[in-house]
């Protein structure tokens, strides 16, 4: 098959599934409720929308493109680098590739899963240029030590795109798709702020258990918190890495709760899972958190298992972070393989969660945001 044709294909199917109201990858574009984060995100199949008048049905259009790559052997390979598999947000990151870069859609995906190691990452990125990949898709575990190898790709040949985490020390990729980290943890830091006023809390002593020093999501959630906190004039008593994992989590609110007995009011944890670990840890020396108790427990990720535990009663808000980026990434390679130049940076589009208790107005730089109350039909279609 001409790869133009089975771009126009692609495009189908995905218009297809938006009409359809299938494949909740697609629909954040078309979120109208979106808080700030949005600014930029693509539409990209929305654009798109005469293609879907060529085809009856999504799963028609999948067979087609995947009889026809299997009898031209003009199959898309892609290699992706991907993190590792240390959280829920991680497992649906992982899934959402596979599933958009799947044979029955024309491709061929090489997947290394790095397990948070940067070296095996660099390793894997090497690995797909010697391959001859036509895409590399890289999750950068850290933001920096990327221009060489981005350079080696570059001689190749070989288009970049960057997916989640960004890279800060080269821009010698196509395109990046994901979030707006730094929003995140100003929002949350907003959010505190609000709900403290509204509860009478005077001082705030915070905890943080942060994710993995050097990535860009760390980077993006500590300094955005840290900001309204010098702001406020806040106590930011520690902050402690946990790798973005629930056994990091526990293994560092161990350590806080020895350490800080009876001093802290609110435990910042910058993704979910390391709130299950930090809960454990708390459930175990007695500490009460959650609406209500002594502690605040902020998360980030806002992943099913999470929400669960807001409508629980357990995390006081959770702030999302979405992770099926990979229609947005096939969009980028549709506009490559066309000849065209992509956006250069597509975010994705995100919500703020908390029960209807600690739901409170704030801003983020000035602009309103609107929260979302966890119900369980939120949590049913959540990720
Ligand atoms: O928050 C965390 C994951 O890079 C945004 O990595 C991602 C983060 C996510 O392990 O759960």
């Amino acid at each position: 098959m001409k790869k133009k044709l089975l771009s126009a294909v692609l495009s189908a199917v995905m218009v297809a599934g938006l009409v359809a109201g299938c494949g909740s990858a697609a629909a954040p574009a078309a979120d109208a409720a979106a808080p700030a984060p949005a600014a930029e995100e693509a539409a990209p199949a929305a654009e798109e929308a005469p293609a879907a008048e060529v085809v009856e049905s999504a799963e028609a259009a999948e067979e087609a493109v995947a009889a026809d790559a299997g009898a031209s052997g003009d199959v898309i390979t892609v290699g992706f680098a991907q993190v590792g598999h240390e959280s829920d947000w991680r497992t649906a990151s992982t899934k959402s590739c596979q599933d958009v870069f799947s044979s029955a859609n024309g491709y061929d995906l090489s997947f290394v899963d790095c397990d948070n190691d940067s070296a095996a990452q660099l390793e894997a990125v090497r690995g797909f240029i010697e391959q001859g990949v036509d895409y590399i898709i890289i999750d950068p575990i850290v933001s920096t030590g990327w221009d060489t190898v981005l350079t080696e790709c570059e001689d190749a040949g070989i288009p970049v795109i960057v997916i989640d985490r960004t890279i800060d020390d080269s821009d010698k990729y196509a395109a990046w798709v994901g979030s707006n980290f730094l929003t995140e943890g100003k929002a949350a830091g907003e959010w505190l702020k609000a709900y403290a006023e509204k509860q009478g809390i005077k001082e705030i002593n915070a905890l943080v258990i942060s994710g993995t020093t050097g990535a860009s999501a760390q980077i993006g959630r500590s300094d955005g918190f840290k900001e309204i906190a010098d702001r406020e004039g806040w106590t930011i008593l520690d902050e402690q890495t946990g790798d973005f994992t629930e056994e990091g989590g526990q293994q560092v609110m161990e350590s806080y709760c020895k350490s800080y007995e009876g001093k802290f009011n609110v435990v910042v944890c910058q993704n979910d899972n390391e709130a299950f670990g930090a809960m454990t840890a708390m459930d175990n020396a007695g500490v009460k958190y959650g609406p209500g108790n002594d502690v605040i427990l902020i998360s980030f990720d806002a992943c099913t298992a999470g929400l669960e535990d807001v409508k629980a009663g357990k995390i006081t808000a959770d702030f999302e972070c979405n992770p099926l980026a990979a229609p947005f990434v096939e969009e980028v390679i549709k506009t490559l393989q066309s000849g065209g130049t992509p956006e250069k940076e597509v975010y994705m589009v995100e919500h703020w969660y908390a029960l209807p208790d600690q739901i409170v107005d704030f801003s983020v730089d000035g602009e309103a945001q609107t929260m979302t109350e966890v119900t369980d039909e939120v949590i049913a279609a959540q990720y």
